[in-house]
């Protein structure tokens, strides 16, 4: 039986001695290389490069392989050590050399360079990756989508690529770059016009125009999740698309810190030709509430007003009409002026009024631009209408409640503009209903731990604690199957699963998803009650931590790490509530646009259940998105920022070993080279080996014994032999390809010496 629960990969290494040179844990630099100059039983003392003497449990130190490639190898699998540090200096050996992508197996490890390389994504290296043989030129998203489309034409299978990482780690830029590897294999050559496939690489700048923002964390950052479904027809040309979105963060629109910058459209909108912005009496975006709670306006390196150009141009390739453009930018004016109607107290007790000549400036200009009535406008802002069984009443606001229900408006313009845009992109562009096979794409925000983490987090934590377990799923789970299908002598493997998470999240009834909903709909509940009822029902639970000096917050234990939730928020942030008020006002705009954006709720929901769950359906939609990415072959692609300073050229050891085990990279080179990662069918293994062992081949062989037999005369060990299949440990493969080269090349010069003595 193959040692296989104690591998060599990541296991403890037991042939150190004095003068081995090791890696041992290093406080600064994750990992630092050293010699070993002493050892006392089970402790060694290293003397290590960075001039310190560290002493260190010997489980606790590995080998150093002085063979290693200095540039590095293009497979992590091709290590002879394999182990964290190995991995680490591996990529950093690469990155080095400019060559950011590291295959783990058919895991693509992307390094984002922070600068663009020269000649890597053109279109000669398309060329080049077309049809060729993955693992045969150097690693590149290029294979992977290569992989996918093959998959999909041979196969007839629908396959995905999930693309996941932090902030900035290069996800949506290693998007795009699949989505024009995949227009350029299955689009049309020279055709004129808009082409599908044009349409869908469009329909990127657009979207980003409106849902990406500078962050602290990445200049461009998405603030939505994405998932693009690519169709294709039966010759695999693209035939229709469709996009899906995930929880656009609504609160950029009216909360901006500082130095970050609200949604690139606004600052697009106000960098126009002239005599749009005149249109839309528009100003400095200095002039604007919702724009200058930060001090960033700019960008390096990026002109607003080409870019606002660039975005009038994609959405004439995506098919927004002229009209539609205008009424679209109308909206984001109306949103800036909106924002600047201050409000102050009023004559009546607890009311209130636009402060000023300004503040009324910026409401009729809403009003204008809205095309609704200003009156209706200042009421549905100042003021609630009270339905009691006995009388309707009307109650005013005071300054702050109206500021409140002002932004809440422009949120929900917004959100509502947004969603527009991504069913008419997709409406535009057309599904085909006559394919049966697609390649989705997905870009989604990776795992999140900040100082303080709200419902955002939450969500985005769920995401990423959902997609752990497909990938688990994949990875260990098929692996085992595939082991115990062939009844070979396995020892499981063990992985951390995920499930309790997931159940503690969204298990109905009683996950936290659920309770958040319960307490939403109970009108007296206060987070100190929602966090109560958490305390009391997860009290055993064992990925739920109550903080012992917190009374509202609360620790999820994730796969990746744990996380403290601030629960002051999650009531109102998971309320997905428009005011009737906003909704009675805007649904009768004179512009068909905004009224389109605001149509009326079917009778029954407009009474009964005016609240609607931001969680249950982001966790409806998470379930949707599994279900697709359960019917497809997936492929990973996990993307690494290399420093927080998003400068090219600094490696971050500690910072990417973070990131490679919250991207279960770690887990899954284990899982490759623990297992048997090369399995051949019987009969192609002896169509290839029988020449190592012709006497198994003799008379009526069978094949399952003539396998066992050229693995036996080969003197290998630890292999297995299955069902149908014999399964090899890594290394084993070259191996058997060194001794049949060897065969075929002495059999080679016994002809040709025949050959020679006959003549
Ligand atoms: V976020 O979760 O949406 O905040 P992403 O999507 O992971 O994040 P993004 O793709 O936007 O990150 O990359 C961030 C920046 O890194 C880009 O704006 C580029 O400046 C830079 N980048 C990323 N990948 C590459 C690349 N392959 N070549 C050159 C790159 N620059
Ligand atoms: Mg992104």
């Amino acid at each position: 039986m193959a040692d296989v629960k104690n591998p060599k990969v990541l296991a403890t290494p037991v042939n150190i001695i004095v003068g081995s040179h090791v890696w041992v844990e290093d406080p600064d630099e994750a990992w630092i290389d050293g010699q070993v100059t002493k050892i006392t039983g089970k402790d060694a003392q290293i003397q290590t490069t960075n001039g310190k003497t560290v002493t260190e449990k010997l489980s606790k130190i590995y080998p150093k392989d002085l063979e290693a490639p200095p540039g590095g190898v293009d497979d992590m699998t091709k290590l002879s050590y394999l182990h964290e540090p190995g991995v680490l200096q591996n990529l950093k050996a690469r990155y080095e050399l400019n060559e950011i992508y590291t295959y783990t197996g058919n895991i693509l490890i992307a390094i984002n360079p922070f600068q663009r390389l020269p000649h890597i994504y053109d279109s000669h290296m398309m060329q080049q990756y077309k049809g060729a043989p993955f693992g045969e030129l150097s690693p590149h998203v290029f294979a992977v989508a290569d992989v996918a489309y093959r998959a999909m034409i041979n196969e007839l299978k629908s396959n995905s690529i999930l693309v996941s990482g932090e902030s900035g780690a290069g996800k949506t830029e290693t998007t795009k770059m699949l989505m024009r590897y995949l227009a350029f294999l299955g689009g049309r050559v020279a055709t004129e016009g808009r082409t599908v496939e044009q349409q869908v690489l469009e329909s990127n700048p657009v979207l980003e125009a409106f849902g990406n923002a500078k962050t602290v964390r990445n200049n461009n950052s998405s603030r939505f999740g994405k998932f693009v479904e690519i169709q294709f027809d039966k010759h695999g040309r693209i035939s229709g698309a469709a996009i899906r979105t995930y929880l656009l963060e609504r609160s950029r629109v009216c909360q901006v810190s500082d130095p970050e910058r609200n949604y690139h459209c606004f600052y697009l909108l106000c960098a126009a030709p002239a005599e749009e912005v005149e249109k839309y009496k528009l100003g400095k975006p200095q002039s604007y509430h919702y724009l200058n709670q930060s001090h960033c306006y700019e960008l390096v390196g990026v002109s607003d007003a080409h870019d606002y150009l660039a975005t009038r141009r994609a959405m004439d390739i995506v098919g927004i009409s002229e009209k539609e453009q205008e009424a679209i930018f109308r909206v984001v004016a109306a949103i800036l002026h909106l924002g600047n109607i201050v409000f102050a107290k009023g004559k009546e007790v607890d009311s209130s009024v636009p402060k000023d000549d300004q503040a009324k400036f910026h409401l009729n200009t809403t009003a204008e631009l809205l095309m609704c009535d200003v009156k209706a406008l200042e009421d549905a802002l100042c003021k609630r209408v009270m339905v009691t069984p006995e009388e309707v009443i009307k109650r005013s606001l005071d300054p702050q409640s109206a500021t409140v229900s002002r932004d809440g408006l422009a949120k929900t313009l917004y959100s509502r503009l947004f969603d527009w845009l991504v069913d008419k992109i997709n409406n535009s562009i057309g599904q085909d209903p006559n394919s049966n096979f697609l390649i989705g794409v997905l870009d989604i925000y990776g795992f999140e731990s900040f100082k303080a983490n709200s419902f955002e987090q939450f969500c985005i934590n769920f995401t990423n604690e959902k997609l752990q377990q497909h990938f688990n799923q994949h990875v260990f789970k098929m692996e085992q199957e595939e082991y115990t299908k062939e009844k070979i002598n396995w020892s499981y493997i063990e992985f951390v699963d995920n499930q309790d998470v997931l159940d503690l999240i969204e298990k109905k009834p009683g996950g936290i998803v659920a309770l958040l909903d319960e307490a939403c709909m109970f009108p007296k509940s206060t987070h100190e009650t929602f966090a109560n009822k958490l305390y009391q029902t997860f009290k055993n639970h064992k990925r739920f931590i109550k903080p012992k000096l917190s009374r509202t917050d609360f620790t999820i234990a994730h796969y990746a790490g744990d996380v403290l939730y601030q629960s002051d928020q999650f009531l109102d942030k998971n309320k997905d509530y428009v005011v009737p008020e906003h909704q009675d006002l805007l649904g009768v705009s004179k512009c068909p646009f905004v009224a389109g954006l605001f149509p009326p709720l079917p009778e029954e929901t407009s009474k009964s259940s005016k609240f609607s769950s931001i969680g249950s359906r982001f966790k409806l939609q998470l379930q949707q998105l599994m279900e697709t990415l359960n019917s497809t072959e997936p492929h990973y692609i996990r993307c690494v920022k290399p420093n927080n300073q998003l400068k090219p050229a600094i490696f971050e050891n500690q910072n990417i070993m973070q990131q490679l085990r919250c991207g279960g990279v770690l887990e899954a080179i284990r899982i490759s080279m623990a297992g048997y990662p090369t399995r051949k069918p019987f009969f192609e293994f002896i169509n290839r080996f029988g020449l190592l062992c012709p006497e198994a081949l003799e008379g009526n062989y069978d094949e399952k014994a003539a396998c066992q037999k050229i693995l036996e005369k080969a003197g290998l060990e630890g292999f297995q032999v299955g069902l149908t299949k014999i399964f090899l440990r890594a290394g084993q493969m070259a191996e058997l390809d060194a001794r049949r080269a060897e065969v075929l090349s002495s059999a080679a010069k016994t002809i040709q010496r025949r050959i020679r003595t006959h003549i």
